[in-house]
């Protein structure tokens, strides 16, 4: 359960990712879109969300820099998407920190039927309806356990990934840990928000959505460890990661470090 057949999917078939995402990240998540081998849309007028939908195999939606008129485009766009049947990325950045927030986060759950949930483990935690501060050895060093994520994944019927230094995935029967990744993703702007599109990209391109986001996980950690092995910094580790989004193979080396925890 590896990420190769997955990336092999994604280089092949170069999936259409409808981006709504914040204006931090933007240029960073098309470009990594494009290292990886699938192909960025960036659309997020209302006028027009629901039908570059059309076009896509996937749709990330990214509350990050949240504007009204952005909300209109995702529900829009989510429902088309839901329409068609293809799958919905939703990245709840800071869910929590307002009430503004977290009611379009809950507004945006409740009106489309999202796929995959990847936020930091604290946004999970909220979604939730918990705070992150329960710590456990099952849990990640941010402090949410893989029960946790595995209710979560049931209560919201999609696949929950809450990342940190070690990501937990369920989609609320399996549960399993990603701990490939290196520390270098903390000091670059838009390595959660880039994740969220990776995942979007490789969802869209395979037919079992668990596996698209363990090979997601696993792909990017490891281009992570491997673009930290050649950086000095943040800026030349951001340039090495987005080579190693293109370059990375499963070659002698590549060690997965995923295990199934339910
Ligand atoms: P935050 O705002 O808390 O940084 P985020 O949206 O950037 O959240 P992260 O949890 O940082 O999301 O996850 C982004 C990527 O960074 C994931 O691939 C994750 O595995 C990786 N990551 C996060 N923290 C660490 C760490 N301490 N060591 C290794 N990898 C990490
Ligand atoms: N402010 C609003 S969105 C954003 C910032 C800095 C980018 C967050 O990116 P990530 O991937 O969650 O670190
Ligand atoms: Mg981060
Ligand atoms: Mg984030």
């Amino acid at each position: 359960m590896g990420f190769t057949d997955v990336i092999k999917e994604v280089r092949e078939t170069s999936p259409l990712v409808h981006c709504i995402t914040n204006n931090v990240v933007i240029n960073f998540t098309a470009n990594g879109l494009i290292a990886l081998g699938a192909s960025p849309v960036m659309a997020s007028a209302k006028e027009e969300a629901s039908q570059m939908v059309q076009h896509a195999k996937a749709l990330l939606l990214n509350i990050g820099t949240l504007a009204a008129a952005d909300v209109e485009a995702m529900i829009l766009a989510g429902k088309e998407a839901n329409r068609l049947g293809i799958p919905v990325i939703f990245d709840p950045v800071g869910v929590g920190a307002t009430a503004y927030r977290t009611e379009t986060a809950r507004r945006i759950l409740a009106e489309v039927n999202v796929t995959v949930i990847r936020g930091n483990a604290g946004e999970i935690a909220v979604l939730g309806g918990t705070s992150a501060q329960v710590k456990g050895v099952d849990g990640n060093k941010e402090g949410i356990s893989h029960n946790q994520v595995q209710q979560i994944a049931d209560d919201l019927q999609a696949v929950v990934i809450a990342t940190g230094e070690v990501d937990i995935l369920s989609d609320g029967k399996r549960t399993f840990s990603v701990a490939n990744g290196h520390h270098m993703l903390t000091k670059i702007t838009g390595s959660g928000c880039l994740l969220g599109a990776v995942v979007a990209a490789c969802a869209g391109a395979s037919e079992n959505v668990l596996e698209a986001c363990i090979g997601a996980l696993t792909f990017y950690g490891i281009a992570s460890e491997k673009a930290a092995e050649r950086a000095i910094a943040p800026g030349s580790f951001q340039a090495a990661f987005l080579d190693q989004l293109y370059l990375l193979q499963d070659e002698a080396g590549v060690l997965e470090q995923v295990n199934q925890l339910a």
